[in-house]
């Protein structure tokens, strides 16, 4: 059975060291709980930072640190505390976090942070390498790791991974502020499942993906050099059963007893990491405007405040840690009484029955964070809402994550204070039926999608992702695959070479005339012509003028305008069909409009074609546009001897009987060839493609369905299969 290998920051055990001993102590936080709990048991090891930074352990230490994690099913990777302070507090904690929280007053853009971040990816990388095994199952966990995917993908191509983000993904127009904001994309889509909280977040990740870089998603999918990557999202849940039962327990009853409030007043909760995220300042901004504009209220209530310590080596932490502790000490100092404090706080974390006695207790739990990825306090707060006779009432805020499942809390925005003092007073005065119903419906969800579910959910998507890979399309040209390809080659006296050139012998550029030939790819051209042996033909779209310009002084036969004009090694160019061209004046107005209306669009014109290019314009109104003048060049063409394409960012309005297709017949019934090679990347490669004989090694260059049936991912893998068949040339052996 396979293993499942976890991968994350920080390891479900904290190592501490005492003078010269060492102590493990396992914590259950939402994954290491969710995974724990799989339907289907699985092997698992984890990897992740210990805790401790490397600096301060000898080998000793590590080596007891390596064997005492070892019982837990972890693996160590031993951080310094240089790493942690320029990767974690640094590029992970003043870059990604703030940026992807919409804080863009809080992010740093420093390049050793950076550097840091991707070494620490690559240490990760390297030291899980020799403990992975063939069939493993790898989950990378959050943005502490966002290259590692692709990190992992490059030294184990069928590698089956998948990456979960814990907080939100931001809107492109915030994801663009990042220097490196393409190397995190790419990163990120090493993995075959990328999973979010949020349908939100996959959304703005798709579209980011469309705009920064090459890959184009169709409904929550794309093609990453030929491998299927999907993206979905997975509202992460919680130990349901704990939650909902801990006010059973004996450990909890005895915590309310300690902490329950005097008789008629109720008690509201503010409980998370002390993080400006989560809007603690503004809560209480909110809480003091409640006492001010409702002063009935006064003596009524008790707000505990509950912040647990974080990232304190970060400044703006401690700077929020003073200015909450400030306005706690404002608000005590303004409305307490000798025998009321309006604010209890705690700075510090709780054991679990103690939180558990808290949520119990509560008569309303205030959530009110600015920007979060999920939000499990809120669930928490809800599955221990058991008390029939006094159930509490959640007011949460629309920027959860949590939300999107919570419809029945009170739901604000978390900067109105005004809404915020109007929905304690609703929450306070909610009738306990009311109260009731709310709870049960969020109940019956929090009870079903468990954090045990959502891990489910997880894996086997992934391992769906991974079986439909496998299903269809090319097989890769690599292996045994290429190995028959040049041992045929080698042995075969007549070799025939359909080559397309854009996107197939260069890649793509932004302006079609700045995609000329290089050197290397004139001299491998060069050798490969030398053999007497080969026949190679350039296969293009491109007009004759430029075909000519540029292999002109070859020895090469040149196809143009998709077939429309033929050129053998040393003759001249010769029409394959007669120029009727009076449609161009017809659809040329249409295709103009379009240009107007779509800025970046431009028109290309050839003998037998007109082209609509639109791949500098903004992607989505190109798509928009793209279709709606399809739409139109259809219904007036639908009589005329010509037809109307889609291809890569492109509308194309051509001549019916000119296609690769036809263009490549007369040669292949020319004779029996021992090798044809046949290679190209869109749609009207695929003409060729379809009248190729069997024996025909044909490649699709890129991702996408294909009648190929082979594929490589690049243009560069393509350049050097040509460059392994030029060096078996007579030329390269001399
Ligand atoms: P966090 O930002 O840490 O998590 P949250 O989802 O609320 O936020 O999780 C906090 C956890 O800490 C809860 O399980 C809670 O029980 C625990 N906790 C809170 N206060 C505590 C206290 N005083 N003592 C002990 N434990 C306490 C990040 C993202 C979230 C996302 C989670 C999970 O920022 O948006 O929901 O990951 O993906």
């Amino acid at each position: 059975m396979s293993r499942l290998i976890i991968v994350s920051n920080r390891l479900p055990v904290s190592v501490a060291r005492q003078d010269d001993t060492l102590t493990f102590q396992p914590s259950a936080g939402g994954v290491a709980t969710g995974i724990g709990s799989l339907a289907q048991p699985t092997e698992r090891l984890w990897f992740g930072w210990p805790g401790i930074a490397s600096d301060r352990l000898g080998s000793t230490h590590k080596h007891q640190i390596t064997e005492g994690l070892d019982e837990h099913g972890c693996k160590p990777i031993f951080l310094s505390s240089a790493e942690m302070r320029d990767y974690y507090f640094g590029f992970a904690n003043r870059t990604i976090w703030p940026l992807f929280h919409y804080f863009t007053q809080y992010t740093v853009f420093n390049e050793t942070y950076w550097r840091a971040y991707r070494n620490v990816n690559e240490h990760f990388c390297r030291d899980m390498l020799p403990l992975l095994k063939p069939d493993d199952r790898i989950w990378v966990h959050d943005y502490q790791l966002m290259l590692l995917p692709e990190m992992l993908r490059a030294k184990r191509p069928d590698a089956e991974i998948g990456f979960f983000l814990h907080i939100p993904f931001p809107s492109f127009e915030l994801l663009r502020l990042l220097p490196w904001r393409r190397e995190l994309l790419e990163g990120m889509l090493g993995a075959d499942l990328i999973g979010f909280h949020e349908y939100e977040y996959v959304r703005h990740f798709l579209s980011s993906v469309y705009r920064i870089s090459d890959y184009e998603p169709h409904l929550s999918q794309l093609m990453v050099h030929n491998r299927l990557v999907r993206v979905d999202a997975f509202p992460m849940g919680i130990d349901y059963q704990r939650f909902a039962e801990s006010s059973r327990k004996p450990e909890v009853l005895r915590e309310i007893d300690k902490i329950k409030p005097n008789e008629g007043r109720q008690l509201i909760i503010s409980v998370d990491r002390l993080d400006y995220t989560k809007g603690i300042l503004k809560r209480l901004e909110a809480y003091d405007w409640f006492l001010k504009q409702y002063p009935e209220y006064r003596k009524k209530v008790s707000l505990v405040v509950v912040a647990v310590p974080s990232r304190t080596k970060v400044d703006v932490y401690n700077e929020l840690r003073e200015q909450i502790e400030q306005i706690v000490g404002h608000i005590n100092g303004e409305y307490g009484t000798l025998n009321w404090t309006p604010i209890s706080y705690m700075y510090r974390s709780l054991p679990f029955d103690r939180l558990a006695a808290l949520y119990a207790l509560a008569d309303v739990a205030l959530i009110t964070p600015l920007r979060d990825g999920m939000n499990l306090v809120a669930k928490e707060y809800v599955a221990c809402q058991q008390d029939k006779e006094h159930p509490g009432i959640l007011i949460l805020s629309e920027m959860a994550g949590a939300a999107s499942e919570l419809a029945e809390a009170v739901v604000i925005n978390p900067h109105d204070k005004e809404a915020i003092a109007a929905a304690l007073r609703q929450a306070l005065e909610m009738p306990q039926a009311e109260r009731l119903r709310r709870n049960r419906m969020m109940q019956r969800r929090l009870s079903r999608y468990t954090v045990a579910r959502w891990a489910d959910d997880f894996i086997q998507t992934l391992d769906e992702v991974k079986t439909k890979q496998h299903v269809h399309g090319p097989a890769p040209l690599r292996g045994e695959r290429r190995q028959k390809l040049i041992h045929t080659y080698q042995a075969a006296p007549q070799r025939l070479m359909f080559l397309d050139y854009d996107g197939t012998l260069v890649g793509f550029v932004k302006q079609p005339q700045e995609a000329r030939p290089d050197a290397e790819l004139i001299d491998t051209l060069k050798t490969l012509l030398a053999d007497p042996a080969n026949h190679i033909v350039i296969i293009s779209g491109r007009d004759r003028e430029t075909l000519t310009h540029w292999f002109g002084d070859l020895n090469i036969t040149l196809i143009a305008e998709h077939g429309a004009y033929i050129r053998d090694t040393e003759g001249d160019w010769v029409a394959q069909v007669n120029p009727d061209n009076e449609w161009k004046e017809m659809t040329r107005p249409i295709l103009e409009l379009y240009v107007d209306r779509t800025p970046g669009a431009f028109i290309e014109e050839k003998t037998f074609s007109l082209v609509w290019h639109c791949r500098r314009s903004e992607p989505d109104l190109a798509d928009l546009r793209a279709q709606e003048l399809k739409d139109a060049l259809m219904g007036m063409t639908a009589n005329l001897n010509i037809g109307v394409f889609e291809g890569a960012k492109i509308v194309e309005v051509k001549h019916i009987g000119v296609n690769k297709g036809q263009a490549v017949l007369p040669w292949i019934s020319r004779q029996q060839w021992p090798f044809i090679f046949v290679a190209g990347n869109d749609y009207t490669d695929e003409d060729m493609f379809g009248v190729m004989p069997e024996n025909a090694f044909t490649c699709k260059i890129g991702p996408g369905p294909s009648r190929a049936h082979y594929r490589l991912n690049t243009v560069s893998d393509f350049r050097t299969l040509l460059a392994a068949m030029a060096a078996h040339c007579p030329r390269s052996e001399t």
